[in-house]
């Protein structure tokens, strides 16, 4: 049926309660139940929601609106009118709207001044059982009037527990989750009012109770991270927020008195999703580049995605700066082709590489801090008795990482071998992930490639990583004259959180020592 008007259901005795938010807008298919809009009254928060699944044509009310029990708050189209043609005349939402009165009792087993008082849940006007959602207060907090106490939440109504005096809490006999029903005994207080005789029931909209300040309010908002009776949300956005794993103390409030609105919310996780884009996902462009000419889409193999996140998580968690270098291999390399074998078996060559690798060893036995990882809360340093060197490895899938795993006990030759069938392995796709696993340093290799420097991207855990680009002939003076000499560009990134920039000019030039003399390689 057609714009079929939808009205606020019976609201048990209450006047007017405000319009606080509208959970929907015109064209918005709905479900039936789901909220249209939540009403507030002083101490009850309710949801109107939809009669029937359908299409809202129109909202009739803003928020701020007050509206009483009748009132038409917006239309709907049903889905299937048909089905309901019979229910047309009345469609006032359906009774299991929850109204809470604003009725909460105690019972006074004193009458002096400073007396003990119970806690005790008020007329829930007619709902069984509702669940203790929140303790606003804890043992020896002191309270005004009106403060709440504890928050009750049935399936579409939150309401608060308001504190019938001053007070101070003696304790709750209820815990978050317990279910509590009209007259349940929840807690103890101690009243600094002079209140009427014991058993007598006390109307907490009744400002009856109302006595002075001796005990000045604690405030609640002061205390971080707690979800306290000062949050002030309807149902659904508490709903919402325990389904999603947020703290609603944690959340700003954009409605009325404070009030925690579902925009609230989801900016909120928007926020959180955004700050954190960087050590868990990903973001890519949403522009359609198709405007601007033609264009393809390749997805991203597993390998690359992999790669992007684990880059992503590095540099924007790592504060990195890199240290360049150039070390003289002149002789190295004239030592290389002349007395290594030019080809062992397999096909495999010594390559610059493996001497590099075997002057990081040595370098990082004597400057342990680069062979080390930063603890759970970045206050220790875990300092690695084991030297397993990371390879970077292009494969036509992307970049991986195996390990030379324990590279100090290798020579230059054994070096090469493994690091040479590592990298084939990782092509044909047959390296096994242990193989990947429990470096303590990482070499990033494009010398067999060219280029002059690159800043190579921390490979964390790790604290450091070097970068090596194509050795080229330079001229380099000797005190008296320029020499050509062979000079490999070295990148080392590192870690700034754990290396001062001194440390990693001396590290890289400690490695650059090594590679000039040749003499260290030989050991
Ligand atoms: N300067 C000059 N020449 C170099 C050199 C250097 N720094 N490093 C290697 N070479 C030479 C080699 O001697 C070899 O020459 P010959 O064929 O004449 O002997 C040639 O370049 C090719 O070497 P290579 O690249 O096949 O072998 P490698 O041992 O140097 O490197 C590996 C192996 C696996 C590191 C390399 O193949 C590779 O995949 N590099 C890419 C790594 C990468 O993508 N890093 C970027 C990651 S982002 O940080």
């Amino acid at each position: 049926m057609a714009n079929t008007p939808v009205s606020v259901p019976d609201l048990g005795g209450i006047d007017e309660v405000e319009v606080i938010e509208i959970c929907v807008k015109p064209g918005d298919n709905i479900e039936q139940e789901e909220a249209l809009i939540v009403l507030e009254s002083d101490k009850a928060t309710m949801e109107v929601p939809a009669p029937f699944s359908g299409k809202v044509t129109s909202i009739k009310v803003s928020v701020g609106d007050k509206v009483s029990t009748g009132t038409q708050v917006a239309e709907m189209d049903q889905i299937n009118s048909e089905e309901v043609a019979n229910e047309a005349n009345e469609l006032q939402a359906p009774a299991q709207i929850e109204e809470v009165e604003e009725q909460s009792t105690v019972t006074q087993t004193d009458t002096n001044e400073d007396t003990e008082i119970d806690i005790i849940v008020p007329d829930l006007g007619g709902i069984e059982s509702v669940e203790v959602i929140e303790l606003s207060v804890t043992e020896g907090d002191s309270f005004s009037v009106e403060d709440g106490l504890l928050v009750l939440e049935s399936d579409k109504a939150t309401m608060e527990v308001p504190a019938p005096s001053d007070g101070i809490l003696i304790s709750f006999s209820v815990k978050v989750g317990d279910k509590v029903s009209e007259g349940d005994r929840v807690g103890k207080m101690k009243s600094s009012a002079s209140t009427p005789a014991s058993s007598v029931q006390i109307p907490i909209a009744e400002k009856s109770v109302q006595a002075p300040k001796e005990h000045p309010p604690k405030t609640l908002t002061s205390e971080p991270m707690v979800s306290s009776g000062k949050v002030h949300a309807g149902p659904a956005v508490r709903k919402l927020a325990r389904e999603l794993g947020v703290d609603l103390a944690q959340v700003s409030a954009s409605g009325p008195r404070s009030r925690i609105q579902k925009q609230d919310l989801h900016d909120f996780v928007k926020q959180k999703v955004n700050a954190s884009v960087g050590t868990v996902g990903v973001k890519g462009s949403d522009e359609d580049f198709s405007k601007y000419g033609t264009i393809t889409q390749q997805p991203l193999n597993k390998i690359k995605q992999v790669t992007a996140r684990n880059m992503v998580a590095s540099w924007s968690t790592i504060p990195q700066v890199t240290q360049f270098d150039e070390a003289d291999i002149t002789d190295l390399e004239h030592y290389r082709k002349t007395k290594m074998p030019s080809l062992l078996e397999d096909g495999v060559k010594v390559s610059p590489l493996a001497f590099i690798t075997k002057a990081c060893v040595k370098a990082l036995q004597v400057f342990p801090e680069f062979n080390s990882s930063l603890g759970p809360n970045a206050d220790e340093l875990i300092l690695k008795q084991y030297y397993n060197i990371g390879i970077a490895v292009e494969t036509p899938d992307g970049l991986l990482v195996p390990v030379i795993k324990q590279a100090d006990s290798k020579g230059v030759v054994g070096l090469a071998k493994e690091s040479s069938e590592l990298a084939k392995k990782a092509r044909d796709k047959k390296l096994p992930l242990d193989a990947m696993s429990g470096a303590s340093f990482t070499i990033s290799s494009l010398g067999g490639i060219g280029g002059t420097a690159f800043t190579p991207i921390v490979n964390a855990p790790q604290v450091a990583i070097l970068g090596v680009s194509k050795a080229s002939y330079k001229p380099v003076w000797n005190g008296e004259a320029f020499e050509p000499r062979l000079m490999l560009p070295l990148s080392l990134s590192y870690d700034h959180r754990v290396i001062d920039g001194a440390q990693a000019a001396r590290f890289t030039r400690y490695i650059c020592d090594i590679l000039s003399e040749t003499r260290h390689m030989l050991l």
